[in-house]
Order: structure tokens, then sequence, then C-alpha cells
């Protein structure tokens, strides 16, 4: 195919040029900070720009706080009723686009399908919207008796003032057996939906975890931090741990209920699966509880094995340890006989990946399983620790921005601070080569040369499509279309095309399978018509 030549024809400094040729000089300037040229450096990762104002004019594949806040860490967890303040078209599309699954449970409480809005009208704006939002959150508690109730601002709010968190003081007392907290996530407030996660996670953290001490049963008791549930990655996370043994107090926050939340200080580890969207949750709960963290990830079969013997080591009973060897003998040979099927037509393959802040790092794994190359990547919203990795974080620049956003301050809790382990069994697992909190991020699991982009937006995505001509894009809904049209299988990691699950064993053979399909299709060969390409016939008018 001529069109693979083209990968040797252009070096990255060209493709990199060529990315930016059109922008005015401002404009190139600045996005050249944010595309990297991956680089082997002998001892530190080259430095990229990330989390910073997405500059006016460019489409970015970004979303913003409000979505960060309410859609991603509050939407999955099913009984808290989650009112959004503002008007319609706020709550209308955030209702389950994200495919954030979750399981009933015995009770059946579940108020995912619902959209709650105050729905701001004109005269809201004008003379405040705080009685009616109390008068909303009055109505749900009559008609639902929920746990709790989540209070979330849209931008308007935040223009005109409205004191969301006195409304839920104000109601939560009034209630006495419901937890009324409010987010100030205006979709303005930060860079992007990571402000909003953060936000969230302050809020859950201060309100809810650790309110309920009720003595949570089971071996081995972790949190997952940062598993959403997407296509139901978590069920078969969940499968897992169950097989092993290992028992999940919470997930944060995939098909999880205001309890797990309650009890989380209860658990002895904490993995962290997505670490831009939580790993300050972590370290508040080693902070206040003494509960050390580990980043995990079940983003392929491999990783997932890597993951669960990460666990086994930190509890370090023989019992657990075995059990996990034969769950993964167990799991492996459906896995293997999978990737031998998909193999002589994946291998060599290539594919191109920007999405969120975790996934596009993530995801590499099972491509790399598929034995096909991750040619350029990035984040939309990621931080630099998410691309450098973690020991960068003290260097970090605080801005306008960042500053905005709360930090809060944790201490040790008077009565249920306990480290799960004596400094020296801390020692002796380190000195083993086990790592505590630590994440090195994507940069180093790419290739030299390869090109990895902050921030990528849709004129950017479509230069580097034709440029390279990978053979599978993946990104978000809003790309789907335009890199289609251009003759590329693209792929959803957000959504996951109505997929998945693609976590654990089950989900790394759903995963082949589907690459394979898509990579293999003849269909993209037949974007143009065959009459457009060769003309079978050709007429001329009788006048000519
Ligand atoms: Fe974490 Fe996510 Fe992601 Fe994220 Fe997201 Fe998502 Fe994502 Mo879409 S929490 S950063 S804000 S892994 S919704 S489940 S897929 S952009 S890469």
């Amino acid at each position: 195919m001529a069109t693979k030549n083209k990968l040797v024809q252009w070096t990255p400094t060209e493709v990199k040029e060529e990315l930016l040729k059109k922008y005015p000089p401002k404009v190139a300037r600045k996005r050249a900070q944010s595309i990297l040229i991956n680089e082997a450096l002998s001892n530190d990762t080259p430095e990229i720009q990330a989390n910073v104002r997405t500059i006016p004019g460019i489409i970015t594949m970004r979303g913003c706080t409000y979505a960060g806040c309410k859609g991603v860490i509050m939407g999955p967890t099913r009984d808290i009723v989650n009112i959004v303040h503002g008007p319609i078209g706020c709550s209308f599309y955030a209702w389950l686009t994200r495919r954030n699954q979750t399981d009933a449970g015995e009770t059946g409480e579940n108020y995912m399908p619902y959209t709650f809005s105050t729905d701001m009208q004109d005269s809201d704006i004008i003379f405040g919207g705080e009685k009616k939002l109390k008068a909303a959150v009055q109505e749900a508690y009559d008609l639902f008796h929920p746990k709790g109730i989540c209070i979330f601002a849209t931008c308007p709010v935040g223009l005109i003032g409205d004191d969301i968190h006195a409304v839920a003081r104000e109601m939560k007392a009034k209630f006495g057996d419901c937890n009324v907290f409010a987010f100030s996530c205006e979709g303005y407030k930060g860079v992007s939906q990571s402000a909003g996660h953060h936000i969230a996670n302050n809020q859950v953290f201060k309100h809810l975890v650790g309110t309920a001490d009720t003595d949570k049963q089971g071996d081995y008791k972790i949190n997952l931090l940062g598993e959403y549930n997407i296509g139901g990655d978590g069920f078969e996370i969940d499968r897992v741990f169950k097989l092993c043994g290992i028992t999940n107090i919470a997930t944060f926050s995939g098909n999880s209920t205001y309890t797990q939340f309650a009890t989380a200080h209860q658990a002895d580890l904490s993995c962290v699966m997505c670490h831009r969207s939580i790993n300050y949750v972590a370290d508040m709960l080693e902070t206040k509880y003494g509960i050390p963290w580990i980043k995990v990830n079940f983003i392929g079969a491999e990783a997932t094995a890597k993951s669960l013997r990460k666990i086994g080591q930190y509890f370090g009973d023989k019992a657990l340890i075995d059990r996990i060897e034969a769950v993964i003998a167990a799991e492996m040979p459906a896995v293997k006989a999978a990737q031998a099927d998909v193999l002589p037509r994946t291998q060599g393959k290539t594919a191109m990946l920007f999405v969120g802040g975790s996934r596009a790092h993530h995801y590499m794994e099972l491509f790399g399983e598929l034995g096909m190359k991750t040619v350029s990547t990035g984040y939309e919203f990621g931080h630099r620790d998410d691309y450098e990795g973690r020991h960068i974080i003290p260097s970090l620049k605080v801005d306008a921005d960042s500053r905005n956003i709360e930090e809060i301050e944790v201490e040790a809790d008077p009565e249920r601070y306990a480290p799960r382990k004596s400094p020296d069994e801390l020692a002796a697992l380190e000195a083993g080569g086990f790592e505590f909190k630590k994440y090195e991020g994507l940069i180093p699991d790419m290739d030299k040369g390869t090109l990895i982009i902050d921030d990528l937006n849709q004129y950017e995505a479509e230069k580097l499509v034709e440029i390279i001509k990978p053979d599978i894009f993946c990104a978000g809904i809003k790309e789907k279309y335009s890199i289609q049209k251009l003759g590329i299988p693209m792929k959803q990691l957000h959504s996951y095309d109505y997929g998945g699950p693609y976590a654990g064993f089950k989900g790394a053979v759903n995963f082949y399978k589907e690459i394979d399909r898509l990579v293999n299709s003849k269909v993209w060969s037949f974007m143009k018509a065959p009459w457009q390409e060769n003309p079978e016939l050709s007429a001329t008018y009788v006048w000519e």
C-alpha cells in the first residue's frame, strides 16, 4: 500500500512542522510546547506542556469541569440523587451518555436512569435560583428518601452567585437522615474536566468517606480507585477479585453505592487505576487513615496478572498468592488462544490513541498484546505527571487555574488512623522491589521518535491521520466520523462503541476480537466509489 510509505517519508520533526504550519505565529508557538517528539534521555523524561487552557478558536476534544464532576466522578454512584442546578441542557446532555454501568443490587435503589434538574429559566437568573433549588431537593427527598443528595453548579449559578452550599447545609439539617452536599463545579472553573474530578473528590472525601463504621467483612480488603465501570469493566475486575478471594470495599466510583464510600476507610490497600482522576484521594486516604496505595492497571491480560500479583505481594499471604496464581493459570489459556488466533492478522499494525487522562496509556498494553505499535498518543487533559511520572509533581507550576481548585488539608484521624504495615514491613517490601505511590506516566512506554501530543484538536487529528495513516485511531465520539471519513477505522475508547468490557481477562479477549475486526475490514478501502477511481464509461453530450 502506497500510503504506508508515508510513515517512512516524514520525519517526526516534519510532521510537527506540518501540524503547526497553518497556525498564526503566537498559536503555533504555544501549541509547539504541547507536541513532543519523544527522545530517550539518559536520566530524565522529556518535558511536555499540559493542563493549560485551550487556545480560543481551537476545536478541542476536552470537556468541561461540570462534566468531570457530575458525569465522571459522581455519575456512576447509583443511590445518590444528583441534582443539577442549571438550565436543562446541562442535565440532559449528561444523562447516561458515559456508559457507566451499574448493578442495582438487592434493594434496586438506583437513580441513574433519572435526570434531576432545576431547569433554570430567565427569571431564576434575574431573581436567583436558591428557592427553586430548595424545592427541588425537598421534592427529591419526599419522593425517594435517598441516603444522599448532591447538588451540582452549572455556569450560570457561579455567575449569579446562588449559594448552593448554604442550601445543602440547610436541607441536610432539616432532613436529619439524608446527607446533602454541593459542588462548585461550574463548567468554566478549570482547564478541563480534570478540575471537576478534583472538586468532586474533595467533597466526597470531606462529606462522605469514613462516615460509617459498620464493619466490612472479608479478607484482603482493598479499595479500587479510578475505575468507572464503563461498558462493564468494573464487573469483570470484581469477578476476578472474587475468584482470588480479594474483598473490594469500595470502587471510586464505578458501580458504587453511598455506603461503599462511607466505609472506604476500612480497606487495607488502595489500588489506583486511573491516576489522573483520583491520585490525590489515594494520598488523602493514606494521610488520614494509614492506607498505603499502589498503581494498578487492569487493561490488558498481562497487566491484570501483574496487578493481581502486586496485590498478593502486598498482603504477603501464601494462601492469597497461591490462589491468585491459580486464577491466572485458569484464565490465561482462553486469552492466549484468542491472541494466537488474531495475531497473524494484527501483528505489525499501527494505532493512535488520544483519550482522556489515562486510557491513552493503559490501552497501549492491549495493543502491545496484539503485536500493534502505538505510533502517536496523548491525553485530552492529563497533567505533566501523567506523561512524565510522579517525580515531577514537586516542580509543577502553580498557576491561576490550579489555584482555583481547592487543595484540602488532611490530617491523621485521631481515632481511626492506623498504619496498615509497620515501617519494617514497608521497608522489607520496598527492598524486594515493591513500589508504593509510583506512576511513571506514558512517555517512558513510547518509542523514540513517536509524537506525544497534549490536547490534540480536530484540525491536528485530521492532519496527523492524513500524514501517518495509522491502521486504527482511538478517541471519542467527537472524532469518530471525521476520522472514519478519512478511511481509517475509529474505535471509541471512552464509550467503547457500545461494546466492552475490555478490562481483565475476558475484556482482553473482547478487545482482541474487536480490533481484529476493525483493522482487517475491507470496507475502508471503499471510501471512494469504484467509479470515482476507475470510470468504466465515458460519454459526451451530443452537441459537443
Ligand atoms: Fe480516568 Fe476515566 Fe480516563 Fe477520566 Fe473521562 Fe472515561 Fe477517559 Mo472519557 S476517569 S481520565 S474523565 S479513565 S470519561 S472512564 S474514558 S475521558 S481516559
